[in-house]
């Protein structure tokens, strides 16, 4: 509760706000975007409108195996990789409006010395322990394998291409000894143990800390997610975690100076350790937030000390829900080691599915952020309102409490229904009669004929000026933004209820508007200028070209922006002459839509295509499952087996993935809902007999009751194969 307080009686000295480092090692999606960029810079231009001291830093990750991976996947050296990718990356971002301070680099030598130097503070001061262990080495290219370097079946999910570090299907966080038959990725072989000297950072003797500060101090101002995942971590038992790798790619350790370590002879680091040995990248990048800000500093010409050291400074940190035990847990804990402040708040994302299914880059599932940048932005007559198009569709569906969906037709509403209906129409609108009723000019407001729909109107631009600026301040992306369209909205239904075409019609005589018609359709006009300025402002977070347009348009400089502007009905001065309006956003056609489908359908079928064709290398080949807990006869016994013939077989709609099948069991035909669609044809099964687990209990899927399973062999490509008598026998056969 402490920092909540803060936020709300007294306003931090200065901000530090930082987004995930991405991996240099791919072009980024849409889904990291709406995970963490797009919200930290939302937040970051809120607080800059606010005119407070703020550094927003992030940068490339530049470290760890998934860069020289990546590397040898396309026959090159990793530093070509980040060299490669770091740009294309930086330049995306810029196209989308996120306006970093600084972009910065894992591998620049002032982030080498930052993070060598933060190791050897813990390592001097016994906070890291020293244990040697077998770790798994592969001796064909004699590399211990850490992290990427080793996959094998999930423990969790048996997903069977699980990597050492994490699996990617179920999200669980590994280590190579939990991986059920262990392959090494470089050689394809089944890796032997060998003895190696590693630093751990011991959790474990932070467990109270972590306690005090996650699930006491935060619960209430922290995202229920967050707090949740925290806790299942402590609850689940804190361990020693290596940071250290036997890796040649990263920041090598610093040598220790002995004198300087409490515990010389255990904890120092040799020449030899030094040579072979590297930081852990999840140690290495976090500490690139701080190296970003003292390149930032540098360039700025600023004192960098305080934002990592004054209390007073606010830290939060944007990401997605897969990196938030690195910011919750294990980064707080070298921070507070290293006499560095904590973050104030980790507002963590959920994931953002597209059209039904995880986004996977492997997979081609995904929208590419250099993608959509080619294919609306650089091509379109749009331009960058399509960026704005984007951010606005990203911000609406942000997955801030659960996971969310993409879809293109919710794109295509938003922007047509929403952005263009309601908030351009709005802008559109009110210029073009203020050009006709006004000659282009702001018109007095008379308060003599003030009514009740102004006092409203008024009112409404007042409260949401306040509205916004308590959601943003909460990290309610969506909310905030929800109220800004609210608020075009109603200005659009006072105008509506005004008609101040009509009031120009009905009281004009003799080619001459009287006195009191105009005064009417000054203060409507008028109030829907001022109302456009204050959509400016509080638009300008979220859509910040859309912003910059108004205010050409309004032909006055950004610095009306600044949020103090807020809620103010004297933004534009009376008698003040403004330009022709320019549509804002273009309308999106069901063309444009279906082709991104069939893009994306295209793209997968490409991805499903070449992993074919790479299914032969070792890297994912699939080692048969072990064999599963030993059961006792009567646990046999228990399942009903019997034969039947597939009599009838049909897609389920909407499920690319499932069957609908009626089985011939002699004595019944069964309907049995079974997911082999993508390996069968409906008309290559009917009649086919099939092995079928009869007794099992009825499960609805897809509104149909299934009554049984069929059984099927799996071989190592991951094709199914039926489980079928040699020859044809009686349906209803029972199978012993
Ligand atoms: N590069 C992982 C990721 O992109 C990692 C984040 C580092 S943040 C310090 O999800
Ligand atoms: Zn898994």
């Amino acid at each position: 509760m402490d920092s909540n307080n803060n936020t709300i009686n007294s306003k931090p000295a200065r901000y530090l706000i930082t987004a995930a480092l991405p991996y240099a090692n791919g072009l980024k999606h849409i889904g990291h975007l709406a995970g963490a960029y797009l919200p930290a810079d939302i937040y970051v231009r809120y607080l800059k409108a606010q005119k407070r001291d703020v550094a927003f830093v992030c940068g490339s990750d530049e470290h760890g195996t998934a860069i020289p991976i990546q590397a040898m996947k396309e026959g090159t050296t990793a530093q070509a990789i980040i060299d490669k990718y770091h740009p294309i990356i930086e330049q995306n971002f810029k196209d989308l409006g996120i306006a970093f301070d600084i972009y910065h680099r894992t591998s620049s030598p002032l982030h080498h010395e930052t993070a060598q130097e933060f190791f050897t503070v813990l390592n001097n001061n016994g906070d890291l322990e020293v244990k040697e262990s077998e770790q798994y080495y592969d001796e064909a290219t004699a590399t211990f394998l850490a992290d990427r370097y080793i996959k094998g079946t999930c423990p969790v999910c048996a997903n069977p291409n699980a990597y050492g570090d994490q699996c990617e299907k179920c999200g669980s966080s590994l280590s190579p000894e939990m991986l059920i038959n262990p392959v090494s990725t470089l050689s394809g072989n089944a890796p032997i143990k060998k003895s190696t000297k590693h630093w751990y950072l011991p959790l474990n003797r932070h467990e109270d800390f972590l306690r005090q500060w996650i699930l006491e101090d935060h619960k209430n101002d922290w995202r229920t997610s967050v707090v949740g995942q925290c806790k299942s971590w402590i609850d689940g038992g804190l361990q020693p975690r290596a940071v250290t790798r036997d890796l040649d790619w990263g920041i090598h350790l610093p040598l220790t100076d002995s004198t300087k370590s409490v515990d010389r002879q255990q904890l120092a680091v040799s020449q030899t350790d030094a040579a072979g040995k590297v930081l852990y990248v999840w140690f290495d990048a976090p500490i690139g937030y701080i190296s970003a800000t003292k390149q930032w500093a540098i360039n700025n010409e600023k004192d960098w000390m305080p934002y990592w050291y004054a209390p007073d400074t606010k830290l939060v940190h944007f990401i997605g829900k897969d990196n938030i035990v690195f910011h919750c847990i294990i980064f707080p804990v070298m921070l507070k080691l290293h006499g560095n402040i904590l973050p104030t708040n980790v507002p963590a994302n959920e994931f953002m599915n597209l059209e039904g299914d995880k986004m996977s880059t492997s997979r081609g599932w995904s929208i590419e952020i250099e993608d959509y940048i080619n294919g609306w932005i650089k091509k379109d007559n749009g331009g960058d309102s399509m960026a704005d198009v984007l951010r606005y569709y990203l911000t609406q569906i942000a997955p801030e409490s659960k996971d969310s969906e993409f879809t293109w037709k919710g794109f295509q509403d938003a922007s047509n229904n929403e952005l263009s209906n309601i908030f351009g129409n709005f802008v559109n609108r009110t210029f073009v009669m203020m050009h006709k009723h006004c000659s282009g000019k702001v018109p007095p407001f008379h308060n003599d004929i003030i009514d009740d729909a102004d006092k409203q109107l008024i009112a409404d631009i007042k409260e949401a000026a306040i509205k916004v600026e308590s959601l943003l301040e909460a990290y309610k992306f969506r909310d905030a933004l929800f109220e800004v369209i609210d608020l075009a909205r109603k200005g659009n239904k006072y105008m509506q209820d005004k008609e101040p075409w009509i009031v120009a019609k009905k009281e004009t005589i003799d080619g001459q508007l009287s006195e009191a018609g105009k005064k009417r359709i000054d203060n409507c006009m008028h109030l829907c200028l001022q109302l456009t300025a204050n959509l400016a402002i509080l638009i300008h977070p979220f859509l910040p070209f859309t912003a910059a347009k108004l205010c050409k348009i309004m032909k006055v400089v950004d610095k009306i922006l600044e949020w103090e502007n807020a809620g103010r009905l004297d933004l534009l001065k009376v008698g003040y002459s403004l330009r022709e309006p320019q549509l804002l956003f273009r309308k999106i056609e069901n063309e444009e839509i279906e082709a991104q489908l069939a893009k994306l359908k295209a793209s997968t079928e490409k991805k499903v295509e070449e992993a074919k064709t790479t299914i032969e290398q070792p890297v994912v080949a699939n080692e048969p499952a072990p064999i599963a807990a030993e059961i006792v006869f009567d646990d046999f016994a228990k399942i009903d087996l019997r034969v039947g013939t597939i009599v009838a077989a049909e897609k389920v709609p909407k499920a690319d993935k499932l069957l609908k099948l009626s089985v011939d069991l002699g004595f019944e035909t069964r309907t049995i809902v079974s997911g082999i669609a993508l390996h069968f044809t409906p008309e290559e099964i009917v009649g086919k007999q099939v092995t079928i687990v009869a007794n099992l209990a009825p499960r609805k899927m897809r509104g149909i009751d299934s009554n049984g399973m069929i059984l099927m062999a799996e071989d190592s490509t991951g094709k199914l194969h039926f489980i079928n008598p040699e020859t044809a026998i009686t349906n209803g056969a029972g199978v012993k």
